[in-house]
């Protein structure tokens, strides 16, 4: 592990967080900091699948990330949709071994799940504007980095090891195109061989391993690759960074010219689709 990662013990206070970490653009990892979430003891495959049959149940998309495909093919990743209830049962009967199943994603904002959770004290005037489950089993999530968000990631279930890789390290990690969907991807399948990747041995990562109970700020434009092992859970709270927190790298050029393209696809998809019916 790399000697520069910075580590805290809960608690935190607000100023703390936002003077020594938020402000400067520096991940950090808190132990501790939701250790007494319902969540941490509660949510087990078994218990979400019974929250999930309460919901109706729902379609969800999941993602397999196959070892045999060196650069990131989203088409061969992506499956579903299919039960979440049935997903969930299938981590239930095998929780640790087993192909991957990955929910990436589930909106949690207003949801009941969320009585299970607490906002932590630390984020107490950043005004939070989402809250997100990643869930599933052997989870890998692909190398990616928040265009306009800051991030911090709560492990509520199992063990996550995240390689973080700081905005100047962007050139050496080979991003989908700007003009493309996935901008703010890695090409690179991080889980396969990576031999045809030659720079990423150059760029300069840092590897967290998140347990129960422990979070981790995940700062603007910081791309990150989390792993999870086994039965995993983890919450993500989201907001907006102030200027002053948009680094001064090629990362934030990027990452505008990247939301500018993603902004022409939506108007040209509106303008595109029917006008609705009456
Ligand atoms: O935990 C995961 O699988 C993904 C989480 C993530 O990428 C995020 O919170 O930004």
């Amino acid at each position: 592990m790399n000697s520069s990662l910075a580590e805290a013990t809960a608690p935190m206070t607000a100023a703390d967080f936002q003077r020594l970490y938020v402000r400067r653009g520096r991940p950090v990892l808190i132990r501790g900091l939701v250790g007494d979430w319902d969540a941490v003891r509660e949510w087990t495959p078994g218990y979400l699948a019974d929250c999930a049959m309460l919901w109706g149940d729902v379609e969800v998309r999941y993602r397999s990330t196959p070892d045999q495909m060196p650069r990131v093919d989203l088409a061969r990743i992506d499956q579903g949709p299919r039960s979440l209830v049935d997903l969930l049962r299938e981590c239930e009967a095998s929780p640790d071994a087993g192909r991957e199943l990955y929910v990436p994603g589930l909106d949690i904002t207003g949801g009941d799940l969320k009585e299970d959770l607490g906002v932590p004290d630390l984020l107490s005037g950043v005004g939070v504007d989402a809250t997100t489950a990643f869930f599933g089993r052997n989870t890998r999530c692909l190398g990616h980095y928040h265009p306009q968000g800051q991030a911090l990631l709560c492990q509520a279930q199992g063990i996550k090891r995240i390689w973080m890789y700081p905005p100047s390290e962007l050139r050496r990690l080979s991003l989908f195109p700007t003009w493309s969907e996935g901008f703010f991807r890695s090409q690179i399948n991080f889980y396969g061989d990576r031999s045809a990747f030659p720079d990423l041995a150059r760029a300069r990562g840092q590897l967290f391993e998140l347990h129960p109970g422990d979070a981790l700020f995940i700062p603007l434009h910081w791309l990150h690759v989390p792993e999870g092992l086994g039965w995993s859970v983890s919450v993500t709270y989201w907001w907006r960074p102030r200027l002053a927190e948009w680094p001064l790298t090629a990362s934030t050029l990027r990452a505008l010219v990247g939301l500018g393209f993603k902004a022409l696809r939506s108007r040209r998809r509106a303008e595109s689709s029917p006008p609705p019916t009456g």
